[in-house]
């Protein structure tokens, strides 16, 4: 958009005026902060006024992506760079003697996500905006966020994240646009005219009102919204019942219907089976597609053209009730029938899975479902019949199968069975992962239905990653290729032809030292630890879980401080370890480890002959706007996680674009990008996926493969020289009883990722060497750019023309 600094000035005045009664002159902090977001928001929502306009003049096909998260992180800068303004605005404040950078400091992260499948989410509707689609997110406008992280005597505590206190400046309320959602009740059928008629009685109404955020693209016409569901209760006070004395019984069943949008589950990459998150589900998913079948009648005066204009996609299984909902609407309230109301739903919805973790596959007790959500629950129950009675002719008498096939079976309703039977694509999220769902999980789906998997490895909006996030660098990229790449990633290649050129490798270098210091100087106001920025800064970043092994990460630095301890003057280039992370608030062995990084940085930190050499440190609540800090300075990016287990990751890719090098195993997506860089580029070790099975099915005990190395680390868990003796971890590692000690084969890929390490350590010495690999890295990063992947999602699942 093309403003003049005069003009942003009397934008920025006039709102002030308008909203706190002052000139931005006089404004306190907290007002010009909200000023700027609410100017650039009517600067969104003029844009989108005229992108909705022509869109719906082309009539063209629109993407609804149903996700339970999308970790949006900031937007004021964001947007402000997307629409090309962070200038003018910067220096129209910078006249009324206000920093820009202070008001963006003053943003809340909206963190509405767990991790990698929300941050997804989030990049995904930045691409689809970018690429001019039009493209609707609907979620929940949780009250509170991803709980907010501090690390006391080592162990996590979790604080509240009231993110909407600051955050809300960005949302639209639109009230007149709420739906009312059924839960509970009993169901009443009749049969007329020789049709059964089904109505829902004595249920509990919860009302969802929608709140609007718009999401900008990069020099795009389009604005596209993400639509937060928040849950309220229908009832008005009632007079009656309050001068009857049952004024708290009826404020309790408000606050009752209030608290399914209170709150985030707090679990990545696995389940909790709870009423409340049932509720939370059904609310995104029955409010959003009442929401879309509405809009969608009133424009084409039918639903029976639904699947020619309209994508619905289910991100992971956490909206699958998309499925029965759909159907239900579509019989109940638009009168088809079953055969044509499942021809619609097939054709309509799409579904992403993001893990192979088994205890992330979600399934509900029936009982539960049942009550409440009934007629849902009727309806998965037929769709099951009819199902089971198609695989009884491709699979005749082969019960256990079908079973496994079912979406209800051992009193359990499978979501991902019901989006197997119903989404007419599915895809995995890196090569490796997609070819695991089908050769594995699954597999019988894919036997009877080959076409219906794809595969489209993860992107990331790297315009966020690198352009904003480190501009430094996006400046020498720009000199030295031009401004392609902005647009198209892909042009990021041409900086391979400065492989090799001193000149570029001194700037790559100087840069990386920037960023360092500037992550020193955070690390050393949030932790009072002082970091060598001429260290290499090696970074393990992402949530805590055991299959993503940080442990595997510390059992190495306690290595490492053996073999200083040994000779004083080994020859160890120093080295910061930075970790940042979450743990799921009930996962103790995650906390554990959390207790145990911060215990081996305090040894390591106590100890002279060591702390010049080495450092730990774990930066407390990791979230979008920290990485933005710890990313672009990172050197080592540690994607070590047991082969088979990392979907895809997309920190690697983020890493990966600011120069970092990838320590990884054969895993997710970090195949595709040792496919991009070459064996040269990224440093491997560790079993492949198909080595970890056969490891798994000759029988795996640990015990064989400590080594003596290993054997005196092992030791220290228990020891007490870390002062808390870390009896769980060493049995979960050596002891336990039938079969399942070191689950994660921790102790199998240790020794290979000893030697990594070392290589590693020795490699960094030759910086120009180093930075070449660095260099690479960048060049070949453009593939993972979220615009490819959209693009994949537009033409082989969505069905949509760019
Ligand atoms: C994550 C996967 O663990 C990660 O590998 C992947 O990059 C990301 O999804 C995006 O595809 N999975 C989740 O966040 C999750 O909750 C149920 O899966």
């Amino acid at each position: 958009m093309n403003y003049k600094k005069d003009e942003v000035t009397n934008l920025l005045n006039t709102k002030c005026m308008n909203v706190f009664g002052c000139s931005i002159d006089d404004a306190t902090e907290k007002q010009a902060y909200k000023t700027l977001c609410y100017v650039v928001k009517d600067l969104l929502a003029e844009k989108r006024s005229k992108f909705a306009k022509q869109y719906k003049e082309k009539e063209g096909k629109q993407v609804y992506y149903m996700s339970m998260e999308f970790l949006v992180g900031t937007s004021l800068r964001n947007n402000l760079y997307n629409l090309g303004m962070e200038s003018v605005f910067k220096s129209a404040l910078k006249q009324k003697k206000i920093d820009i950078n202070s008001l963006y400091a003053m943003e809340p992260d909206a963190g509405l996500g767990n991790g990698g499948l929300g941050r997804l989410a989030s990049c995904y509707m930045d691409a689809m905006t970018s690429l001019g689609m039009m493209g609707t997110g609907f979620s929940i406008r949780y009250e509170f966020g991803i709980f907010k992280q501090k690390i006391v005597d080592g162990w996590q505590m979790e604080f509240p994240d009231n993110w909407l206190e600051m955050g809300d400046v960005w949302l639209n309320r639109r009230e007149d646009e709420s739906f009312i959602i059924k839960f509970g009740g009993t169901l009443k059928e009749e049969w007329t005219d020789g049709k059964l008629k089904v109505t829902h009685e004595n249920y509990q109404p919860v009302m969802a009102v929608p709140y609007d955020m718009y999401i900008s693209g990069y020099d795009t016409d389009a604005v596209n919204k993400l639509v937060l569901w928040s849950a309220k209760s229908p009832n008005n006070l009632d007079m009656t019942a309050f001068s009857r004395g049952e004024y708290v019984r009826s404020l309790e069943e408000n606050t009752m219907a209030e608290v399914i949008s209170k709150i985030l589950y707090p679990a990545d990459d696995h389940i909790e089976g709870k009423r409340l998150r049932i509720k939370q589900q059904y609310l995104l998913v029955s409010a959003s597609l009442q929401s879309i079948l509405l809009k969608h009648i009133k424009k084409y005066k039918t639903l029976d053209n639904l699947p020619d204009k309209v994508a619905i996609h289910i991100n992971d299984t956490h909206p699958a009730l998309c499925v029965p909902e759909l159907t239900r609407i579509l019989i109940d309230e638009y009168g088809y029938d079953w055969d044509k109301a499942w021809d619609i739903v097939t054709r309509t919805l799409t579904y992403t899975n993001h893990t192979v973790m088994s205890e992330a596959l979600e399934r509900w007790p029936e009982s539960l479902f049942s009550a409440e959500l009934p007629r849902i629950y009727q309806i998965v129950l037929e769709i099951n019949r009819r199902l089971v009675q198609k695989l009884n002719e491709v699979y005749p008498g082969d019960i256990a199968k079908i079973e496994y096939m079912s979406p209800v079976a051992h009193g359990e309703v499978r979501m991902a069975n019901l989006c197997l039977a119903a989404c007419h694509k599915v895809n995995g999220v890196s090569k490796l992962h997609s070819d695991i769902l089908i050769n594995s999980i699954f597999k019988d789906y894919y036997n009877i239905e080959p076409d219906k998997f794809t595969n489209v490895t993860n992107g990331i909006a790297y315009r966020r990653w690198l352009c904003q996030s480190n501009p430094e660098l996006a400046s020498l990229i720009k000199n030295l290729i031009g401004d392609k790449f902005v647009h198209d990633a892909t042009a990021l290649e041409g900086l391979l032809k400065y492989k090799g050129d001193k000149n570029v490798l001194e700037s790559l270098q100087k840069i990386k030292l920037v960023k360092k210091q500037a992550l020193a100087k955070y690390i050393s106001h949030a932790n009072g630890i002082n970091v060598d920025p001429s260290s290499i800064f090696d970074v393990q970043i992402k949530r805590l879980h055991e299959y993503k092994r940080q442990l595997l990460n510390v059992l190495q630095i306690l290595h490492m401080y053996n073999v200083i301890k040994d000779n004083p003057n080994a020859d160890i280039t120093p080295r910061t370890f930075v970790f940042a992370a979450k743990a799921s608030a009930g996962y103790m062995m995650a906390k554990q480890i959390i207790r145990l990084i911060s215990a081996v940085a305090d040894l390591v930190d106590s100890d002279a002959a060591v702390r010049d050499k080495i450092k730990v440190v774990f930066i407390e609540d990791y979230k979008v706007s920290l990485a933005e800090i710890i990313i672009p300075a990172a050197e080592i990016s540690e994607q070590i996680s047991i082969a088979g287990k990392e979907a895809s990751g997309t920190g690697n890719m983020k890493l990966m674009i600011n120069g970092a090098v990838t320590l990884g195993t054969l895993d997710g997506a970090n195949v595709e990008i040792c496919e991009q860089v070459g064996k040269d580029n990224i440093f491997l070790f560790g079993m492949t996926a198909p080595e970890v099975e056969e490891l798994w099915r000759k029988g795996y005990n640990p015990n064989f493969f400590v080594t003596p190395e290993l054997k005196r680390v092992l030791d220290m868990l228990t020891s007490g020289i870390l002062g808390t003796r870390f009896e769980d971890i060493s049995k979960s590692l050596l002891t336990n009883s039938f079969g399942t000690a070191d689950a994660y084969m921790t102790i199998a890929d240790f020794e290979s990722y000893r030697q990594a390490q070392e290589r590693v350590g020795k490699e960094y010495l030759n910086r120009d060497k180093f930075t070449d690999m660095s260099l690479v890295n960048i060049a070949k990063a453009g593939i993972f750019s979220a615009d490819r992947a959209v693009k994949e999602y537009a033409d082989n699942i969505w069905n949509i023309k760019l």
